[in-house]
């Protein structure tokens, strides 16, 4: 059956939403390594986090009024130990507004630790599989 112009135009127009619909899955698929941790007013939402070698976490300050500083370490018994564990990027940061933080990528197996050296425990585990 010979197509008529009309039907050609619907054709392309088929064959271009479709490859744009790939390529919107194929960015769903590539920002997967997106780690997102909410911070709330003195603590993190989680105390720990499970990622992939190579991912980073984005850090989300709740409340853009309350500040954070970020860094390597632990409380522990009340008491701020900082520690740079081997294979942890060095993290130094400080959050003093609402939006978005990256953190990482963490490139190394392991368990690592991060604090919030303004609010006593405020703890977050990391672990990278
Ligand atoms: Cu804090």
């Amino acid at each position: 059956m010979h197509k008529t112009g009309y039907q050609r135009y619907q054709q392309v127009i088929l064959i271009l939403y479709c490859m744009g619909l790939f390529s919107i899955l194929f960015t769903a698929c590539g920002t997967t390594n997106a780690n997102v941790v909410h911070m709330g007013e003195t603590n993190f939402d989680q105390s720990s986090i499970t990622m992939k070698k190579g991912d980073s976490i984005i850090l989300v300050n709740d409340n853009g009024q309350i500040i954070h500083t970020i860094q390597n370490g632990i409380w522990s018994n009340g008491e701020p130990r900082p520690k740079l564990e081997p294979g942890a990027p060095s993290v130094d940061l400080s959050v003093t507004d609402g939006t978005q933080h990256l953190i990482g990528p963490f490139n190394t197996d392991g368990t690592f630790h991060l604090y919030c050296t303004v609010h006593p425990g405020m703890n977050l585990t990391v672990i990278v599989k």
